[in-house]
């Protein structure tokens, strides 16, 4: 059989990597080639990203992918919901915002109204409610000259497509984090973006993944080193979108968390789910592949532990994870337990103290140092884990027997081991690059080296390091700390 090399560009709220995959018909071998910091900026107007050092971060690392050989074709990913506007010359007007910069706070009740109310919102885009929806976010610079002299809006991997093809696209799995797609008919709700006075030419021709997005252009082959004509495939570019594709479930029903700086929870569906019942519980319909629907939601996932880290070592305190994590074990179970969906916890900030407050307003002992807090928040995801799956099932009328944990959290043993004795379902933990896998695949796909989604997971699944935990106990601690945490409507 055939083999392919194809380079994924898969951007993270901290870092950004390019990796090269290996495919063929037994084969799926990923390799990092650059790996660079994601720091985003404080500018007198808000919390922005740097998108020019993202982008020259994906031209160096496709130029190191570039030594060895060509590569088949170039993918980008990364986090949902931002983007960047060009102007009428196809100019950047101004640094991407960071989705958890302030300014959209306040703004969603005017959105609701102009909408025909929160409902109508749901049945239109079967989108969560969270407050840094593109929606949002456009609805917060109404009146901006900025967003006046926007004639295009680039969602971040489209926009880092953009810049390496000069095409104009936006990829639909992305897209549906807007809220601005209409849920049915997967085209842009031209309706709802006209009420709400956005500009319909401000949002580009959808694409599917496994789409063509052009050819690198030639100052870009040139510095790369990859040959003119190297093509650019539109690939699941909603990060988690990428990482569902690599789940590697050989069942149906099966229950995922893609696990990294968020946790989201949910199901794969063949389609949506837009009751009354999913909306209060703020579940999301976002696109998959293949018409597959991801019906999940977000937790606050483990940006709790990153910002707590952050926060520490900015103090000149250096964490040290591996050790704090055999010493989180040996901590008193459940001492306290906090609601990773309070949104408190949503902007960047002093997150120690944070969920010490937390605790003191609920009547819980502060941790008393890095390893109680570290053990307050494993648990306490495993809790979240615990209680949006349910929800999910109990929502969509499924009943999965088995749980898959990807990305970066498959790594983490006790929160692995933690949602399995929480939910007391079986835990399949990995593959952790999910992502990036997902991102090579659809490639892979697109050129004809993979077949459909089940024979694309059977590779995952038979190529991919995989841990299995199995539920330990019979649950009824969990059920106590479960009953400890109020379920909370709505994130954020
Ligand atoms: C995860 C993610 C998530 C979105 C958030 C903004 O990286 O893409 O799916 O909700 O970032």
């Amino acid at each position: 059989g055939r083999t392919g090399r194809f380079a994924a560009a898969d951007l993270g709220a901290t870092s950004g990597r390019v990796i090269t995959g290996l495919v063929g018909p037994d084969t799926l071998e990923l390799a990092e080639v650059h790996r660079f910091p994601n720091v985003p900026v404080r500018l007198p107007d808000g919390l922005r990203w740097d998108a020019l050092a993202l982008f020259q971060g994906i031209l160096d690392g496709l130029r190191t992918a570039a030594r060895p050989g060509p590569v088949d074709s170039v993918g980008v990913d990364s986090w949902a919901v931002d983007y960047g506007l060009l102007d009428a010359d196809g100019a950047l007007l101004g640094a991407p915002y960071h989705y958890r910069d302030g300014r959209t706070d306040g703004v969603a009740e005017g959105v609701w109204e102009r909408a025909g109310g929160a409902t109508e919102l749901y049945r239109t885009t079967g989108l969560q409610h969270l407050p840094f929806n593109t929606v949002f976010q456009l609805a917060s610079a109404a009146g901006s000259a900025q967003l006046g002299a926007a004639r295009t809006l680039l969602l971040m991997p489209d926009l880092f497509t953009h810049w390496l093809t000069g095409s104009v696209g936006a990829e639909e799995t992305n897209a549906s984090t807007t809220g601005l797609l209409d849920v049915r008919t997967g085209g842009w709700a031209g309706g709802l973006a006209g009420r709400l006075g956005i500009a319909r030419g401000l949002l580009p021709p959808l694409r599917s993944p496994g789409d063509p997005a052009g050819t690198l252009l030639p100052h870009v082959a040139a510095y790369t080193g990859l040959p003119e004509g190297t093509p650019v495939t539109a690939v699941a570019s909603h990060d988690t979108a990428s990482a569902v594709v690599a789940v590697p479930t050989t069942e149906p029903d099966t229950a995922f968390v893609s696990c990294g700086t968020w946790s989201l929870a949910g199901l794969e569906l063949p389609g949506p789910v837009l009751t009354e019942e999913a909306r209060a519980a703020n579940f999301t319909n976002e696109r998959g592949v293949d018409g597959t629907v991801r019906f999940l939601r977000n937790v606050m996932g483990l940006w709790l532990w990153e910002e707590c880290r952050r926060t520490w070592e900015g103090r000149g305190h250096p964490v040290d994870l591996p050790s704090l994590l055999e010493r989180a074990a040996g901590e008193r179970p459940f001492a306290s337990l906090i609601d990773p969906d309070a949104p408190e916890f949503l902007a960047p900030g002093d997150m120690p103290e944070r969920i010490a407050e937390f605790c003191r307003r609920t009547g819980q002992p502060v941790p008393g140092g890095p390893a109680a807090v570290l053990r307050c928040v494993l648990e306490s995801l495993a809790v979240a884990h615990r209680r949006t799956l349910r929800r999910a099932a109990a929502l969509a009328g499924r009943d999965p027997r088995r749980i898959h944990l990807v990305g970066g959290g498959a790594r983490n043993a006790l929160l692995c081991q933690w949602t399995a004795d929480a939910t007391g379902l079986p835990v399949t933990a990995g593959p952790v690059e999910a992502t990036a896998l997902g991102n090579v695949l659809v490639q892979a796909r697109a050129a004809g080296l993979v077949g459909d989604l089940p024979a694309v997971r059977r590779l995952v699944a038979a190529t991919q390091p995989l841990r299995h935990y199995a539920p330990r106990g019979d649950g009824s601690a969990w059920d106590r700390a479960a009953a400890r945490l109020e379920p909370s409507p709505r994130n954020c």
